[in-house]
This record gives structure tokens, C-alpha cells and sequence, in this order.
């Protein structure tokens, strides 16, 4: 676990105990420090950390704490704790902000940070692997699962590749990461935010905390140019991306694909075609935000070139669950928003298309130029009513199936050899299950379930 001096003797409120809230409980009791930590669940009270007291936020005196350390999933824009935080004078602060602040006291280090509304944690783990391939000693942290907190610190020398959520750079104030990569910016969680233009600038904040020399990654298109130009003068690090003139065009630099992602240039270095855990547009640009990171940090392209072609991908993104009767069954319950659906259904040319959950938009603009690949649609959860009506509306056939299990069942009877059955929900998954994990979990179960069956 990762603990600081900066800690001891200072008295910090915890407001949520899962995984983050845990985790940095731990890390404060053993810093030394006093802690009063909350729960809204009973279960998670009940498993309090020796040497905490148990004591809610909204409850307590707060006079004299150095700081309330909520989890990213207490939603700050409705939640009465940021307005009695503000009238006692004591921050607000997150989980990240604590590993910033306890930097100093670490061995030398670096930091690479990732945000972006997709594509996050395919480029954090990336770029761990590749660091890990190059000997680097790294480890990841943040919203892919892993409370920083709670990791072992790493000896000099060594890479924090943390995946950061915009609900954890709100809670964040001084992380100065050595590399900061956006990855891209479309509407999602727009119930936490006051429309887009809040959200993306919670995004752009960790750049903001960024100081010169330190480098960005922005990986975008020449429609955002005006957003980035301007992140580009508020700050003076310097910045790499596809489109400006004066720095390294990535495909120059790495030569590994042209920008239809398909040719190798130089001898060395391979093509997206030989990384298997990376195929699709969305992850040849994945690719490209991880290459130039690492480069950023001084890895030697060779052995970058070398580690794209053995990242083994992660679960939930575009994992391929097995095949039945020549029907291929793909699992990318991960795909949470439009945006993130949409590179799915590029990816395969017959798809049965599973989707709903909890909607992040009234509509599926984004997935609509690749409708021509959707054989059948079958929609779950809460959104069921509203996607089937307008898809029904683009002309696809669609059935409202209700839930994940009848969609595979349903969606087994009719899919012939050659095609893809595909959870890809372009929802949270909030409304049927625990979270995204659990929803493409069910999905294995269900195909598991098919196979047993016969
Ligand atoms: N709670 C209260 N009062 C409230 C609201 C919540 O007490 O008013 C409690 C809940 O009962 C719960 C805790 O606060 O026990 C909330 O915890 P959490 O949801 O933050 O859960 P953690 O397990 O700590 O997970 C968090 C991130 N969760 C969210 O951002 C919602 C995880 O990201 C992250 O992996 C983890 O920290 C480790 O850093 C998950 C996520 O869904 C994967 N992220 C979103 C996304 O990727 O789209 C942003
Ligand atoms: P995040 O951590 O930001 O949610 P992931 O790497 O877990 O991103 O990918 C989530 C889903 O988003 C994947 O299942 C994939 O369908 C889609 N996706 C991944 N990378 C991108 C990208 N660069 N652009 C658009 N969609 C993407």
C-alpha cells in the first residue's frame, strides 16, 4: 500500500467505502492519520479498518479536518456534501489527489496519466504492457479497477499508469503527470455534469494541473482543433498529435501503420495486423496514444514495435467468447456509451446487436453508420423501449427481449454460420446489473449455457 509522511497526525473524513474508499482508508490509518469514514450501505460500514472510527460527513463537526475523501461514485453535483465541505473550509478531495500529494515521499518516479470518454483503459493497460515488456518497472491504477492506494510503491525508476475518470480528476487539485494522454471527448455522463461543455472540461483539467516540461497526448481530430489549440496556449508543455505541424506526426514517427492503419514502413516494426489483442479503428488510435506516450518516457521503439503484437487485450472489450454452430459470440459489455458501440459493430459485417441498460443519450446517432451491419437488433434493460423504436425506425428488425439472457437465446435461434453475436449495449448497465463486469459476465453464462444445452 502507499503510504506518505505528509499523512500523520492529519484528520481526513472518508465518504465511501468500496473499493477506492477502502483502499484509502488503509492507506491513511497507516500513515498515520485519523479517520472518520461513512458508508450510505450498512454492509460496507460493517467492515470498517482497525483503527478508523466510523462517523458521517453530513453528521460530524468538520472543523479541523484536513480534508473529505470521497469515491468517484458519489455524485458531487447533487450530493449535500460539497456545499457543507465548502462552508467549513476543508477540501474535497479524491483518492488520486492522496497519491499525488504523497509523491514526494515515493522513490523517483514517473507518471502517465489517461483519460478520455473511450478507450481508457485499453491504453493504460497498453502502456503498462509495454513498459512492462521494457523492463520498466510499472504498475496500473485508478478507474480500471485498482485503487491506487492500495498498491505496493514502486522501487526507483518506476511508471504509475493511472486511468483517470473525470469523476476522479474532479476530486484531484496537484497530480502533475510527467504524460498526460486524452484518448478522445463525446457525451457521457451527462446526469454528473452541466451539459458537455462541463464535462469536457472536467477532462481537460488534468492537463491544467500539468506543469512545463511535461508532455500531452492528444489524440483527436481536425474538428476539435479549436478546443485543443486552445488547451495548447493555456499550457506550455509540449504536445504531440496528429495535426500539428510543428511537432511528430505519430505515423512518421512510428511509420507501424499508414492512417488507414495498415502498412508498415520501416523493417523493424510491425503492423496492426499482428496485434491481435488491438484490431479495429478505435484501437489502431489506442495504439497510436500509447506508442507516443511510451516514446514520450523513452522506451526504444523495437521494443514498442515487439509488445503491441503480445498485448493480450482485457476482458469485456471486444472479447471473443467462443464460437457455436460457426456462430462467432463477442462480449464487449464495456462499450457504455454510442461512441463506444460503434467500432463494434465496424468491427463484424453480420451482427445480431444486443444493446440497452441505463441510456447515456436519447439516441444512437453515433452507431447509425454502420446500421448496414446489424442482421437483427434485440434491445434489453431500461432503454429497451426507446432503442427498438428507433431502430425500428432505420429499418432494422428489432425485438424488445427484456433481459441480457433471453437476448442470447433469442438471438441463437436465428444466427446463421458467419455471424456475430454481439453484446455491445452503448449503455451503463446500472438498471439489471452490478456493474459492466457482471452484465458480460451473464453474457458468457448465457452462451456457456447455450453450449451446454446443445
Ligand atoms: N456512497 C455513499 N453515499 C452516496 C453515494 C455512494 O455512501 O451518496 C457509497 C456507495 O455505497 C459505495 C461508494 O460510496 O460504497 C461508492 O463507491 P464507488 O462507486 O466510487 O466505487 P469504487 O469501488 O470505489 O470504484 C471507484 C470507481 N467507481 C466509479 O467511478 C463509479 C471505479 O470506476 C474505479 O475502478 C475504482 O474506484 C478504483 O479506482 C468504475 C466506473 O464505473 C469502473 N467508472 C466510471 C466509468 O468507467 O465510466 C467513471
Ligand atoms: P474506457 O476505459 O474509456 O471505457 P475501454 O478501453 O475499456 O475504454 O473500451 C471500452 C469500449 O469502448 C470498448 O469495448 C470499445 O468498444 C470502445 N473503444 C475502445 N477504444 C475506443 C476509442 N479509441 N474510440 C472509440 N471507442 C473505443
Amino acid at each position: 500500500m502507499i503510504t506518505s509522511p505528509v499523512f500523520a497526525g492529519k484528520r481526513y473524513a472518508v465518504l465511501g467505502l468500496a473499493r477506492s474508499g477502502l483502499a484509502t482508508v488503509r492507506a491513511l490509518v497507516e500513515s498515520g492519520a485519523q479517520v472518520t469514514a461513512w458508508d450510505e450501505r450498512g454492509e460496507a460500514r460493517a467492515i470498517l479498518t482497525p483503527g478508523a472510527t466510523l462517523g458521517d460527513p453530513m453528521a460530524i463537526d468538520l472543523a479541523g479536518y484536513d480534508g473529505i475523501v470521497v469515491s468517484p461514485g458519489v455524485p458531487l453535483n447533487t450530493h449535500p456534501i460539497a456545499a457543507r465541505a465548502r462552508d467549513a473550509g476543508v477540501p474535497v478531495i479524491g483518492d488520486i489527489e492522496l497519491f499525488a500529494q504523497a509523491r514526494a515521499s515515493l522513490p523517483p518516479h514517473k507518471v502517465v496519466g489517461i483519460t478520455g470518454t473511450n478507450g481508457k483503459s485499453t491504453t493504460t493497460a497498453l502502456i503498462h504492457h509495454i513498459l512492462g515488456v521494457a523492463g520498466v518497472p510499472t504498475l496500473m491504477g485508478g478507474n480500471i479497477g485498482l485503487p491506487i492506494m492500495g498498491q505496493e510503491p514502486l522501487p526507483a525508476g518506476g511508471v504509475y499508469v493511472l486511468e483517470l475518470s473525470s469523476f476522479q480528476i474532479d476530486l484531484t487539485h496537484s497530480l502533475d503527470c510527467d504524460v498526460a494522454v486524452l484518448t478522445n471527448i463525446t457525451p457521457d455522463h451527462l446526469d454528473r455534469y452541466d451539459g458537455f461543455e462541463g464535462y469536457r472540461a472536467s477532462k481537460l483539467r488534468l492537463f491544467d494541473m500539468m506543469k512545463a516540461p511535461h508532455i500531452g497526448v492528444f489524440h483527436h481530430t481536425e474538428a476539435d482543433r479549436p478546443l485543443y489549440e486552445k488547451l495548447i496556449a493555456a499550457n506550455e508543455h509540449r504536445i504531440w498529435s496528429n495535426y500539428d505541424d510543428n511537432v511528430v506526426d505519430p505515423y512518421d514517427l512510428w511509420g507501424a501503420f499508414d492512417k488507414d492503419g495498415k502498412t508498415a514502413s520501416r523493417d523493424h516494426l510491425t503492423t496492426q495486423k499482428d496485434w491481435p489483442g488491438l484490431q479495429g479503428p478505435h484501437n489502431a488510435q489506442n495504439a497510436i496514444a500509447a506508442i507516443l506516450a511510451c516514446s514520450a518516457i523513452g522506451v526504444p521503439e523495437e521494443i514498442v514495435s515487439r509488445a503491441l503484437c503480445t498485448y493480450p487485450g482485457l476482458p469485456h472489450r471486444m472479447e471473443r467468447v467462443g464460437e457455436i454452430d460457426g456462430v462467432l459470440y463477442v462480449n464487449d459489455s464495456k462499450a457504455t456509451n454510442a461512441t463506444s458501440a460503434a467500432p463494434a459493430l465496424a468491427a463484424y459485417p453480420k451482427v445480431h446487436w444486443i444493446l440497452g441498460g441505463r441510456r447515456k443519450t436519447d439516441d444512437l446517432d453515433a452507431c447509425a453508420p454502420h446500421y448496414g451491419h446489424v442482421v437483427a437488433a434485440y434491445t434489453i434493460g431500461e432503454s429497451a423501449e426507446l432503442f427498438k423504436e428507433l431502430l425500428l425506425r432505420a429499418g432494422i428488425y428489432t425485438i424488445d427481449t427484456g433481459t441480457l439472457e433471453a437476448a442470447v437465446r433469442q438471438a441463437a435461434a436465428v444466427a446463421r454460420p458467419g455471424e456475430t453475436v454481439l453484446l455491445s449495449p452503448a449503455c451503463a448497465s446500472y438498471d439489471q446489473f452490478k456493474d459492466y463486469e457482471a452484465r458480460g459476465d451473464a453474457f458468457k453464462a448465457a452462451v456457456a449455457s447455450l453450449r451446454s444445452r446443445g
